[in-house]
């Protein structure tokens, strides 16, 4: 048994919306039902490895402001890592939640030879393993990380450089068989190098052929593996680059399609990544699940004034809400919702931690309630079928059943000589039943 690292945290539990302990859940009540399922169910959590165990604080600007040495007695080592493991299990218990995504770097320290850094993921891996078997935590996905080291600077199947596309080529095979060992439900791709910073310097096309190229080989081999998950794309329009080939979901999915690997990749959408897309978190989601492709969620925030992804811990019930309202409407998730997201660098301590995530947590649940009363109330579900009635017969019908040419509705409004002002769109008024079942 692992010494406790957590000392002064004891185990999180529900204790209503009145209650005034930071460190208890006000929403978040795990087998409370709604719509017919327990809450947990609706939102399977995951911790991101990275942020949570890795990322300490330190900034364009400044060094680490946290302690996520977790005991260890010098960082980088392996050591370092199996102090993570430990961290990473005794917190994600404590919180209840049951699921962990991770690159490949944020378990073990690189070494110089990859040889090397496999045999450090299959060691640290064995461990991860023995802590899920003892703690029944699963691992919701998997990644490469192809974007931190400089041999990517061009890219990963982007890169100019076919060696260092066999480096990418390295780093995903290892991450599928790490993925498929931890028994993860699925395999991200996020392109942060898989872009552009100028068009005088890059053949787009060329580039795109081999990011799919790539994909392709991914999922030949993780199916001749084992693989049964969904391969997922997570959009995001630039940073680091200024352009990334994955912008939006729209811009994804039309990849995906052209390249014919639609029916082995779904979307991981990121809140933060959408609002710098010029989107809205709903309106990613939106688009994913009507393509049939709405896979997996990295639940976060941004800012509206500032221009990057800062990756915070999701306080916006309203954003919450709408996020819950596609999710349910889209009949749930294949994958879950990873927080992606970070203290701010002067939130330092082990309780700044765990209250992120509680606030996190809380978020949704409440995001999940209110969806749930919002789809119950039937008030803008009603409006919406309602606004498209005049398709349900006569002339509309004959158009849905795609049985008319542009000549027959010519002559059908030709006919009718002049047409009234559609009904109005009302949004005022819904946007004040969204307000009064949130508020009510
Ligand atoms: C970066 C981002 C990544 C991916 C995984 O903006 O979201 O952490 O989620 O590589
Ligand atoms: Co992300």
């Amino acid at each position: 048994m692992m010494s406790e690292i957590f000392t002064n945290i004891p185990k999180i539990k529900y204790e209503g919306a009145k209650s005034k302990n930071p460190l208890a859940f006000k929403f978040y009540d795990p087998e409370k039902i709604v719509l017919g399922k327990p809450m947990k169910e609706h939102l399977p959590f995951a911790m991101a490895w990275w942020h949570n165990l890795c990322a300490a604080g330190t900034d364009m600007f400044g060094r680490d402001t946290a302690d996520k040495a977790f005991g260890a007695a010098e960082k980088g080592t392996m050591e370092h890592a199996k102090a993570k493991v430990d961290a990473g299990f005794e917190f994600m218990s404590k919180l209840g939640v049951e699921y962990f995504c991770f690159h490949d770097v944020d378990i073990i320290p690189e070494a110089d030879d990859i040889n090397e850094t496999n045999r450090r993921l299959d060691e640290i891996s064995d461990y991860i393993l023995g802590k899920m078997q003892e703690t029944g935590i699963k691992c919701l996905w998997g990644t490469a990380n192809m974007f931190s080291n400089p041999r990517f600077m061009n890219g990963a199947g982007s890169t100019n450089s076919a060696d260092v596309y066999c480096f990418a080529a390295a780093q995903i095979k290892k991450a599928l068989d790490l993925t498929v060992k931890l028994g993860g439900k699925g395999y991200v791709f996020w392109g942060g190098r898989e872009g552009y910073e100028t068009l005088l310097n890059t053949d787009m096309k060329f580039e795109q052929e081999n990011i799919a190229r790539l994909m392709k080989m991914a999922v030949e081999y993780g199916r001749k593996i084992g693989f049964t998950g969904d391969f997922y794309i997570e959009p995001k329009p630039k940073e680091p680059m200024k352009h990334q080939y994955d912008f939006d979901a729209a811009t994804a999915i039309g990849f995906l399609r052209q390249y014919g690997l639609d029916k082995d990749f779904k979307m991981n959408i990121e809140a933060n990544h959408a609002t710098l897309a010029g989107h809205t978190f709903q309106h990613e989601l939106r688009v994913s699940a009507i393509n049939g492709m709405l896979g997996s969620i990295d639940a976060n925030q941004g800012d509206y004034l500032l221009g990057w992804d800062t990756d915070e811990f999701p306080f916006d019930v309203y954003e919450a809400t709408m996020c819950m309202y596609e999710v349910l409407k889209a009949g749930g998730l294949t994958g879950g919702f990873n927080f992606d997201a970070k203290c701010r660098r002067p939130s330092n301590t082990y309780e700044d931690m765990f209250e992120s995530y509680i606030l996190g947590m809380d978020t949704f649940a409440l995001g999940l309630i209110k969806a749930a009363e919002i789809i119950e109330d039937g008030r803008l579900d009603g409006f919406v079928k309602d606004k498209y009635a005049s398709f349900n017969d006569g002339i509309g019908a004959k158009i849905v059943a795609g049985e008319t040419t542009l000549e027959e509705l010519a002559a059908y409004a030709a006919e009718m000589k002049s047409v009234e002002t559609p009904c109005s769109g009302k949004q005022e008024r819904l946007e004040g039943i969204v307000n009064s079942i949130l508020f009510g």
